[in-house]
């Protein structure tokens, strides 16, 4: 619930196509679920549908198109710099799909999350269901963490796991994962959002308890 009187944290949040995980944040933030504010969303791709779900929510977008940089590096500053002109308390990763560079990332370190579709540390990277299914895991899921340089290798802070049956398919399995991450996204930001959620090294406390992690399992492709 939002705590009466505390101001709610202003969140600027980071996409790259649909938004459905921002739509979640969204609903949440306005429901009270979370006690959080959009203050502006940002999209490297000009045809994410999530830029129409921020307008439709009165909410500023930008897109900044990594094609038109020479390089990381640059693309990475220009990011950085229209980013803190909003002066986010949190940084959301919401199907942001450019590898950030490490002088950014440690600029957000402890304050930036992502959400990834696996159990973490298991399926780093991109085609994750697909990945899971060709390796025949029984459980999949995903997870949320805090972003550091290592990519996908941050600490968890919040996962959900599901039964994967014979008759998944790489849609049936993102599908059901999907549903996972519109729960266990705003979950994640509202802890942050009311102190719940820290950076400790390279361990996420909750409630000042380490979040554990989870074992690699052996067979990964
Ligand atoms: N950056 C760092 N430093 N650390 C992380 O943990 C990051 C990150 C940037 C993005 C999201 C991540 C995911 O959840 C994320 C975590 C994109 C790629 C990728 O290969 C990989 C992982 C993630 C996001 N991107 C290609 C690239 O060259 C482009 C792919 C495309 O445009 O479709 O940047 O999975
Ligand atoms: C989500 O499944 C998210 O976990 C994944 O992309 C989808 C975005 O959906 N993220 C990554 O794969 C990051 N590399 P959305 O745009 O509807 O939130």
């Amino acid at each position: 619930m939002t705590e009466a009187g505390q101001t709610p944290l202003p969140l600027v949040v980071l996409i790259s196509g649909s938004g459905s995980n921002l739509q979640a944040i969204i609903d949440a933030c306005a429901n009270g679920q979370v006690n959080a504010e959009i203050k502006a969303v940002i999209s490297n791709k000009a045809d994410a549908f999530g830029l129409k779900r921020a307008q439709r929510a009165n909410i500023p977008t930008h897109v900044l198109d990594h094609s038109l940089f020479g390089n990381r590096q640059s693309f990475d500053r220009a990011l950085k710099k229209l980013i803190d002109g909003y002066q986010p308390g949190l940084l959301v990763l919401a199907g942001f799909m450019r590898i950030l560079t490490a002088e950014f990332v440690n600029h957000y370190l402890g304050r930036m999350l992502n959400i990834h579709p696996s159990l973490l540390p298991n399926f780093q990277g991109l085609n994750t269901h697909q990945r899971a299914i060709e390796s025949g895991v029984k459980q999949h899921g995903v997870s949320v963490h805090f972003v550091t340089p290592e990519l996908d290798g941050g600490p968890v802070v919040n996962r959900a796991i599901i039964d994967v049956d014979s008759s998944d398919t790489t849609e049936s399995l993102g599908k059901r994962v999907l549903a996972e991450e519109h729960k266990i996204y705003p979950e994640a930001v509202s802890w942050f959002a009311n102190g719940r959620l820290q950076l400790n090294g390279n361990q996420a406390m909750l409630d000042g308890e380490p979040v554990p992690a989870l074992e690699k399992y052996a067979n990964e492709t």
